[in-house]
């Protein structure tokens, strides 16, 4: 298998925690590539239909997106541990939390594509306020729970923490840790762990 990443997106660093708690580093060619908006990589195009990274090539060449059905799809490679709970209320927990982690990061990069990418004259304040709203909402959402995730590992907590640590690389001013202490001393320990070192966002 072929996954076109790129080091700095926190969609990325989800899959490739996936690929590194599951044992699954000898099936995954990692090929890294640039894309955006307005300049799309043509190979990530050929393999994905809106062209967004990460997009997994499966071997028998089809291209697998977004990142929750990639990780999803890497799940049933391994043997064990599964990062998704089968059945009942714990599925639909980890679901939502994964959902909220993952709403948190879309918030975060289409606010950085409007602080960043897009010219100054045309920028929105109003949806930008908007954007950092919602990433204070997933914030307190998690945080919410975060004193009861203990040792846990699963698609919502490894979600959360690529999403922790998207704001720290991105958003090192917003300061969550001050206002979600809980989320912060649970994110302090996660985050040591060998996937979670060996994928930090590029400095
Ligand atoms: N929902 C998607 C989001 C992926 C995403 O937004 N990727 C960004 C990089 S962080 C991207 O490819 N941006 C370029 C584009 O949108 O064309 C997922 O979970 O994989």
């Amino acid at each position: 298998m072929k996954l076109l990443y790129a080091p700095a997106s926190p969609f990325v660093r989800k899959v490739l925690v996936f690929i590194k708690e599951l044992g699954l580093e000898d099936k995954v060619e990692l090929i890294k590539v640039s894309s955006t908006v307005i300049d799309p990589n043509a190979e990530l195009a050929a393999s994905n239909p809106v062209a967004k990274i990460p997009t997994l090539v499966m071997d028998n060449g089809k291209g697998l997106f977004d990142s929750r059905v990639i990780t999803a799809y890497l799940d049933t490679l391994a043997s064990s541990p599964s990062f998704y709970p089968a059945a009942g209320e714990a599925r639909w927990d980890v679901l939502r939390m994964e959902a909220t982690a993952d709403g948190l990061m879309d918030a975060a990069v289409n606010n950085r594509y409007e602080r960043g990418l897009r010219p100054a004259d045309k920028q929105w304040d109003a949806w930008s306020d908007g954007q950092v709203k919602k990433v204070h909402g997933a914030l307190k959402a998690l945080d919410s729970e975060a004193a009861a995730f203990g040792d846990r590992i699963d698609a919502g907590i490894v979600g959360a923490a690529c999403a922790c640590g998207y704001l720290d690389f991105r958003y090192p001013d917003i300061g969550w840790r001050e206002s979600y202490p809980a989320l912060g001393a649970w994110y302090a320990k996660f985050s040591e762990r060998k996937s979670m070192q060996e994928t930090q966002p590029p400095s």
